[in-house]
């Protein structure tokens, strides 16, 4: 477990304690997950999901402009959000209003599942639900299971 710690403090060097499972960012007192795999939109919240977490929910600004910056390194195009067309609700149940739609979108009456897309100021559109993106989970960072939770995937 000392090891463990040690390796980890080390990877997050300005966290006072390793927050975010491995592989996941740690921003605003949230962790972020950027999944390369591309799948559709349904199986990529069943993923999240499976692992504890949902679909990513964007709250701001500078969320979104850290999200951004993990499709670019991916250099990938744009990834889904926990975003979907029945009045445009999250799916983790957040009731944040923020949102970032690229001019003339959401535009599509068969596209009813949002994606982030990194140019355009990393504004968002509607893609349908089928294609394949790769995709963000997200999760709060409030409570010490998350730090339980984080401990037994990096195991
Ligand atoms: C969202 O919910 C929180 C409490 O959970 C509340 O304080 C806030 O006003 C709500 N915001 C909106 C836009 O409904
Ligand atoms: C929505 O807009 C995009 C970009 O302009 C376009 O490629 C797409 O065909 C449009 N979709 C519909 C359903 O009109
Ligand atoms: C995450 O925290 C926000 C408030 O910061 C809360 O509205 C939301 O319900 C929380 N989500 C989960 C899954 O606990
Ligand atoms: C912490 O999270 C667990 C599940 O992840 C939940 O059951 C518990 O109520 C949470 N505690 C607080 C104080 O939010
Ligand atoms: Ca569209």
């Amino acid at each position: 477990l000392m090891v463990l710690l040690i390796s980890t403090f080390s990877l997050y060097p300005q966290a006072a304690f390793p927050l975010c499972p491995t592989g996941w960012s740690e921003y605003g007192n949230r962790c972020f997950l950027f999944q390369s795999t591309e799948t559709d939109w349904a199986t990529a919240e069943s993923y999240c999901r499976q692992h504890h977490t949902d679909l990513a929910s964007v709250r701001s600004m500078s969320e979104n402009e850290q999200m951004k910056g993990l499709v670019q390194s991916a250099g990938e195009i744009q990834a889904w959000i926990g975003l979907y067309r029945n009045s445009w609700m999250w799916v983790d149940g957040s009731n944040s209003s923020f949102r970032h739609w690229r001019a003339s979108e959401p535009n599509g009456s068969e596209e009813n599942c949002a994606t982030a897309v990194h140019a355009d100021a990393g504004q968002w559109e509607d893609w349908p639900c089928s294609w394949k993106m790769p995709f963000f989970c997200n999760k709060n960072l409030s409570n010490a299971s998350l730090l339980a939770s984080a401990e037994e995937e990096a195991l």
